[in-house]
């Protein structure tokens, strides 16, 4: 069994790549691109679009290196049966939840602002976890998708970072799942908001998580070059 550690914060994390899953987080349009639910509650989509390179090459590295890949998507069903009347209710009457947009309803599951974003978008075999909620976990089966992989370490990336990545890694640490984030794999329409949102991850000897960077992980992910054989 291969180790791979990681530089990070609060300190290096080991794990073992057969027992780890990449979860992206909500790398959608409706989030990224204008005119979408982010775009609805008064948010510049534009300050998340830098998180889509860096999670590109974390992504084609975790495939490389055959990690489980998953994907969430947060949205509702057509008839809104799934959505919280209480979260239907915020934000501006005429942009909220079900409404018509120029990317489709807004945050309706097979609107085209729910898909995810060309250049993160999921192959064959890799696992779409829709998502009504905030968390990953909540009214999802995520759980039993990692349970019956083996997984018991998550590499969490997506947007945002404060609010859906945030309360999955919450979800998961509680759950007992080791998480590790990177924090340019992440965005806020907040940069404070991102900043400090890291800064609880991996306060308090890492009380929720650890931090790295594309960079340092990349670097982890990289297969070994192979050693010349001595004569
Ligand atoms: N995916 C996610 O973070 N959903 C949000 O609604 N985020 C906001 O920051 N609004």
């Amino acid at each position: 069994m291969t180790t791979t550690t990681v530089a990070a914060q609060p300190y290096p994390i080991s794990f073992r790549p057969e027992r780890t899953a990449l979860v992206l987080i909500d790398m959608q349009r409706d989030f990224l691109e204008p005119g979408g639910f982010g775009s609805s509650l008064g948010n510049d989509v534009h300050l998340l679009q830098a998180a889509i390179p860096p999670c590109r090459a974390v992504l084609n590295a975790a495939r490389r290196a055959g990690l489980l890949v998953i994907h969430t998507r947060e949205g509702h069903r057509p008839d809104l049966s799934d959505a919280p009347p209480a979260k239907v209710e915020r934000g501006d009457p005429d942009l909220r939840i079900g409404m018509p947009g120029p990317m489709g309803r807004i945050l309706i599951r097979g609107e085209p602002g729910h898909d995810i974003v060309p250049e993160l978008y999921p192959e064959e075999g890799e696992p779409v976890v829709d998502k009504p909620g905030k968390g990953a976990f909540h009214a999802t089966d995520l759980q039993a998708i990692l349970s019956h992989r083996g997984i018991s370490d998550l590499i969490v990336c997506g947007v945002t970072t404060e609010i859906c990545v945030h309360t999955t890694v919450r979800e998961a640490n509680d759950r007992g799942y080791r998480c590790l984030v990177p924090s340019d794999c992440c965005a806020s329409y907040f940069p404070v908001f991102h900043e400090v949102a890291l800064q609880m991850i991996h306060a308090q000897g890492g009380i929720l998580g650890w931090v790295t960077t594309s960079h340092d992980l990349l670097t982890a992910l990289a297969p070994r070059v192979a050693q010349p054989i001595p004569a």
